[in-house]
């Protein structure tokens, strides 16, 4: 018999990667990371928003960005285009998605589906909303992102 230290194939593998999260602040990072159920190893950046300096280190070795905006807040959608640009700086051969959080709160939507869709289609990545407080699209988005990391 061979004994071998390999762990199962997939989730180790899946654990190696690394998956950031990044957005204005109180776009709902944190919430987004704690509804994870994937075997996905999922960074959030915190308090990084405000110690630009750190956001370097933050993307090194990243498979995966996710580029989170507040769809309740047309100030975090003008905000994306500063983390799109840092992602394509410091991690441009990573996966990047848009995910527009907060959905469930349909009443009080200031960016419309359209922009979104509009802006991702702009820089040629996918475009989900979702809700950590229901749950809505969380699961698919961690699936989308399990299945076309690079
Ligand atoms: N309605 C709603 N509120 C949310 C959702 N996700 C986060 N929030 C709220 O948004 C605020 C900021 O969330 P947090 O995850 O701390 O944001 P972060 O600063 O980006 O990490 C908190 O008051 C959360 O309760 C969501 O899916 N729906
Ligand atoms: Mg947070």
């Amino acid at each position: 018999m061979v004994a071998t230290t390999e762990a199962p194939a997939n989730t180790s593998a899946l654990e190696a990667k690394k998956v950031v999260v990044v957005g204005s602040a109180s776009s709902g990072k944190s919430a987004l990371v704690q509804r994870n159920k994937s075997s996905l190893k999922i960074w959030c950046c915190g308090g990084h928003e405000r110690y630009r300096a750190l956001l370097e280190q933050f993307f090194v070795g990243a498979s995966a960005v996710i580029l989170c905006f507040d769809m309740l807040s047309t100030q975090s959608f003008q905000e994306l285009p500063f983390w799109y640009n840092e992602f394509k700086r410091n991690s441009p051969d990573a996966l990047a998605i848009i995910v527009g959080t907060k959905s469930d709160d349909a009443d009080s939507i200031k960016v419309p589906v359209q922009d979104a869709l509009k802006q991702a289609k702009e820089w040629s990545v996918e475009f989900r909303a979702v809700s950590s407080k229901t749950g809505m699209n969380v699961t698919e988005l961690f699936d989308h992102v399990m299945t076309n990391l690079p």
